[in-house]
């Protein structure tokens, strides 16, 4: 019963209690643990510098030591309890942090096993654009030096790969299939940050950055930047809809199509033109 008792109270989440979203991602459960054991060793050290705090305010008040001491404390109990501290932290390091970090990068390569959707999610001052490979599966060529808008995903138009790249401005991924978001930036540093899938990733002009999750729950969620970008990094906010593959599919199909085409045409145009 007394055991029972203590699993309840460590199956209450406090970072959760604390306005922490629920958990929508396939891992986000070890990411969640992780929070809520550093989240109870802060309420600890919390209630113990409290306590400390007030057990000196009266014990060490003026009125029942008129004279200052010179010696100081004596006692060696403030190095145990740091020495506890130290401890305590090198284990949450060494035992949960880096455990969890390498069984997340880890899992990049199985990832890419898995059949996943690819999306290069685009940051600027301030929204986000979003690359999606169109029905061939490929990204046209990158070049970033064609960059010529905020948010440009700088696709060679003569790179046959990208005709039926398209982009949007609001992120849709199917359900129960791991995604690739690949984040980049055309300006500053920004981040793509979901909080109910517990993943965040910096986004840097010039690099193409894979951060990968499985969604587990059809769902709809804002998208914010986790990082201070200037003075519109507030409003720097966007949707993410997690929708059935079908729906996904109608959606990928129409968008491919319809951008192929135009690309088509605009090929041929040119093509005509430069026969003139
Ligand atoms: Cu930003």
């Amino acid at each position: 019963m007394f055991i029972q008792n203590i699993f309840n109270t460590l199956a209450f989440s406090p970072a959760e209690w604390m306005g922490l979203p629920k958990n929508y991602s396939a891992h986000g459960d070890t990411v969640g643990h992780m929070i809520d054991v550093v989240t109870w060793f802060m309420i600890a050290l919390f209630i113990g510098w409290t306590v400390f705090f007030l057990v000196s305010l009266v014990k060490f008040r003026q009125k029942k030591n008129p004279k200052a001491s010179y010696y100081g404390v004596q006692s060696h109990l403030s190095t145990h309890l740091e020495v506890g501290v130290i401890i305590v932290e090198a284990v949450l390091l060494l035992g949960f942090a880096f455990p969890l970090w390498s069984e997340r990068t880890d899992s990049y390569d199985r990832v890419l096993t898995e059949n996943p959707v690819r999306v290069r999610a685009v940051g600027f001052q301030f929204n986000w654009n979003f690359h999606y490979a169109g029905e061939d599966g490929k990204f046209g060529f990158i070049d970033r030096s064609l960059v010529s808008a905020k948010g440009d995903p700088c696709i060679a138009p003569d790179d046959k790969n990208g005709w039926d790249d398209f982009t949007a401005d609001k992120l849709r991924i199917p359900v129960d299939r791991p995604v690739i978001l690949q984040v980049t930036s055309t300006d500053v540093i920004h981040n793509f940050s979901i909080i109910p899938m517990r993943i965040q990733q910096d986004a840097f002009p010039g690099k193409d950055i894979p951060m990968w999750f499985t969604p587990i729950e059809e769902m709809e969620t804002s998208v914010v930047c986790g990082q201070l970008c200037g003075s519109g990094h507030a409003n720097m906010v966007t949707t993410m809809t997690v929708e059935s593959q079908k729906s996904f599919n109608e959606f990928h199909k129409s968008r491919s199509d319809a951008s192929k085409a135009d690309s088509e045409k605009a090929n041929a145009a040119s093509v005509a033109k430069a026969a003139e």
